[in-house]
């Protein structure tokens, strides 16, 4: 029987340490998590330099986003992510919540699962009002949508500002 695959938004982001650093934390994740069989990467943004959101006193992060094709169910995948976190440095326990971390992966959306447990929330429930999560999905899946709503309308009615695309390495 055909394995039946899901489609996942996820957006990832880091600021600890120089940008140049962070830009290769974000790819050599993406590659760990995307091992093109039990996750398969479908489609890349590029790297954006954004304000930091929720706690302003930090540096500024590195946001991407990507579309991916899954086998796995959702905790299974977040479980993934979790680990690649973890692989690169991720230390909970210390963190500030919204604080500074190497690496940090949100899983958007999966499909159009709608899930409220204690571990996962899906789409996630604060996706909609950061222009970090909005801007680099944008220019992948504009014409998707997170809880019914487009990704490009969604993107258009944020604020903007100080979020740049950066050029590829
Ligand atoms: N969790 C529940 N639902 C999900 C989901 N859909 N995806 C749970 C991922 N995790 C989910 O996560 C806390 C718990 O959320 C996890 O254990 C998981 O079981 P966390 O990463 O430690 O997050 P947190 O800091 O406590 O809170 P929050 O709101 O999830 O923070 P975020 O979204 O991770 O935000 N500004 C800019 N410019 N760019 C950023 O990337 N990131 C943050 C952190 C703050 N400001 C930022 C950025
Ligand atoms: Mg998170």
């Amino acid at each position: 029987m055909a394995e039946v695959l899901a489609e996942a938004l996820i957006a990832l982001g880091g600021n600890v340490g120089p940008e140049d650093q962070v830009r290769d934390t974000l790819a050599r994740a993406i590659a760990a998590l995307c091992d093109g069989t039990a996750v398969r990467l479908i489609a890349r943004s590029s790297d954006y330099s954004t304000p930091p959101w929720g706690v302003t006193d930090q540096p500024p992060f590195i946001n991407c986003a990507i579309v991916a094709a899954t086998g796995l169910p959702p905790p299974a995948l977040l479980a993934r992510a979790q680990a690649v976190e973890r692989q690169f440095g991720r230390d909970r326990p210390r963190e500030r919540h919204w604080g500074p971390r190497t690496l940090d992966i949100d899983l958007i959306a999966y499909d159009d699962t709608v899930l409220d447990t204690p571990d996962l929330t899906l789409p996630h429930p604060r996706a909609l009002e950061r222009a970090f999560v909005l801007a680099p999905l944008a220019e992948i899946a504009p014409e998707q949508r997170i809880a019914g709503v487009r990704i490009a309308d969604a993107f258009a009615k944020v604020d903007r500002t100080g979020i740049e695309r950066l050029p590829p390495k």
